[in-house]
C-alpha cells in the first residue's frame, strides 16, 4: 500500500523544507518510484552510453530505462538511431543482448526485418492491405554530445538541452569520446533510490571519511566544498586552492582545453555543471600513484597533468575526464530502493591492454569509491525507510549541490504536476 494514499505528491512537494531531504516517501513510496520514472525519466535527456558502445556501423546496445526497453545502434552512414525494442509485430524483444552487430535488426518470433533506423523493411504473410511504412520501430530522441549518447522518451524533449551543449562540447571535444574504447564496464547495484545515488554524488563532505584511493588525488574543494570560515587554517588552504585553480586554468584554456567552472543545476530543465580542477599529488590522473593509468593520451591532450573536467548532469549522470582516461557513471532506477549505477572506463582506442594501460591500476579507484559509495547509499536508505527518520538539514558548506539537485527535482515534478 502506497504511503501517499492520504497524502499527495503535489503537497508533499508544496510542503518540502528548503535546505533538508526530502520526506520519507520520496525514497520509498512504489507511487512516488512510478511517478519518478515517468515525469522524471520519462520527460529528460537521460545518459545511457557512449559512442564507443556502437563504434561501427551495425552496432546496437541496449539498455532499460524503467520499463522501457530501449535499443541504441549507428546505422551503415554513421547516423545514431534510438528506438524501443519491441517488434511491432507481436511485442518480441528484437535484441535481448546488451550489445550486438547486425546488418538488419531481424525479429526472432516471425523474421519481421527492420533496417538500423527502424523502418520495416520484410514481413511475409500481412497481406495486401499491409502497410509497412506504419509499422516501424518506435523511434526515441537521441543525441551525442560530444560521444556521450542521450536519450529522451518525451515526444517533446526539453529545448534547453542545446543550450547546455553547447557551452560543455568545447570542454569535452579536445577529449574525443568518440576516438575512445571501453575498456571496462561495471554495473552496480545499490540498495537505495535513485535520487540517494544522485545526492551521494552530489557531495565530498563524505569523501575524507569514506573514500581513501580517491581522496589519493582529488581535493574536497572541487566538488563545491567551502572551507569554514571560523577555522583559519581551511581558510588558508582553500585560498591557496583557488589560486592553483586559477593558474592551471588559464594554462589549460590557453592549451586549448576550456576549464573555468560553469553551469546551472536547478531553475532549468536541463540541469548541468562542468569544470576542470586540479588534483593532488602528482595531479596527472585518478590512478591510486595519481599518475596516467594509460601511456596513450586521449585527443588533442598532450601534458599529463590536465586535471580532472567534471560533469554532471540532472537527473543521472556524472563523468571525470583526464588526459589519459575518462569515467562515465549513469544511474538507472529499478525500484524505490534499488538503482543499477553503470560506470565506464574509456581510453585511447589504440591502447592496449598490458602494454599502454594496466586494467586494475585503470579502475581500482573508481572500482573501489563505487563500493564505498554504494555502502553509504544503502545506509542512508535503510535509514530514511524507518519510523524514525526525520530529513536532516543539507550542509550549506559542502552540501550545496545535493540541495540544488533536490531543488531541480522538486520544481520539476511540480512544473509537470501543473
Ligand atoms: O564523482 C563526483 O562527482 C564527485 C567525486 C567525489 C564525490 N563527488 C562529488
Ligand atoms: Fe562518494
Amino acid at each position: 500500500m502506497s504511503d501517499v494514499a492520504a497524502v499527495s505528491i503535489a503537497e508533499l512537494i508544496a510542503r518540502r523544507r528548503a535546505g533538508h531531504m526530502l520526506e520519507r516517501p520520496f525514497y520509498t513510496d512504489p507511487a512516488i518510484f512510478q511517478t519518478d520514472l515517468d515525469l522524471i525519466f520519462g520527460r529528460h535527456w537521460i545518459f545511457v552510453g557512449v559512442e564507443p558502445d556502437i563504434a561501427e556501423p551495425g552496432d546496437v546496445m541496449t539498455v532499460n530505462i524503467g520499463d522501457n526497453a530501449i535499443l541504441i545502434c549507428r546505422d551503415d552512414d554513421g547516423t545514431i538511431h534510438a528506438m524501443h525494442n519491441v517488434c511491432r509485430h507481436r511485442a518480441a524483444r528484437l535484441v535481448s543482448t546488451e550489445t550486438a552487430t547486425v546488418g538488419r535488426l531481424v525479429c526472432p518470433y516471425h523474421a519481421w526485418t527492420y533496417g538500423l533506423d527502424g523502418a520495416l523493411l520484410h514481413a511475409d504473410h500481412m497481406g495486401d492491405d499491409f502497410d509497412p511504412s506504419c509499422h516501424g520501430l518506435k523511434k526515441i530522441h537521441v543525441r551525442s554530445l560530444e560521444g556521450l549518447l542521450f536519450v529522451c522518451l518525451a515526444e517533446t524533449p526539453p529545448a534547453d538541452f542545446d543550450e547546455m551543449a553547447n557551452i560543455v562540447a568545447p570542454y569535452i571535444a579536445p577529449h574525443e569520446v568518440a576516438n575512445c574504447k571501453i575498456a571496462h564496464q561495471i554495473d552496480l547495484i545499490e540498495e537505495g533510490n535513485w535520487k540517494l545515488t544522485m545526492e551521494n554524488n552530489r557531495e565530498c563532505y563524505h569523501c575524507s571519511l569514506n573514500h581513501p584511493e580517491l581522496t589519493a588525488s582529488i581535493f574536497e574543494y572541487g566538488f563545491g566544498f567551502d572551507a569554514d570560515e571560523s577555522d583559519p587554517a581551511r581558510v588558508a588552504q582553500r585560498q591557496n586552492y583557488d589560486v592553483m585553480v586559477e593558474q592551471s586554468c588559464a594554462a589549460w584554456h590557453r592549451a586549448g582545453f576550456p576549464s573555468a567552472e560553469i553551469g546551472q543545476l536547478d531553475n532549468v530543465v536541463s540541469g548541468y555543471r562542468i569544470g576542470r580542477m586540479p588534483m593532488d599529488r602528482d595531479g596527472e590522473s585518478q590512478t591510486l600513484d595519481t599518475k596516467v593509468a594509460c601511456r596513450k593520451l586521449l585527443g588533442q591532450a598532450k601534458e599529463k597533468r590536465l586535471g580532472d573536467l567534471s560533469f554532471h548532469t540532472q537527473p543521472n549522470s556524472w563523468h571525470h575526464f583526464m588526459s589519459d582516461h575518462i569515467v562515465t557513471f549513469a544511474a538507472f532506477p529499478l525500484g524505490p530502493d534499488r538503482t543499477l549505477l553503470r560506470t565506464k572506463w574509456l581510453v585511447h582506442r589504440d591502447a592496449i591492454e598490458g602494454v599502454d594501460y594496466d586494467l586494475d591500476n585503470l579502475i581500482q579507484v573508481w572500482r573501489e569509491t563505487n563500493l564505498q559509495d554504494g555502502r553509504l547509499v544503502g545506509l542512508a536508505q535503510a535509514g530514511a525507510a524507518t519510523g524514525g527518520y526525520t530529513p536532516g538539514p543539507y550542509s550549506p558548506q559542502t552540501e550545496g549541490q545535493v540541495e540544488q539537485f533536490v531543488n531541480w527535482y522538486v520544481q520539476r515534478l511540480a512544473a509537470h504536476l501543473a
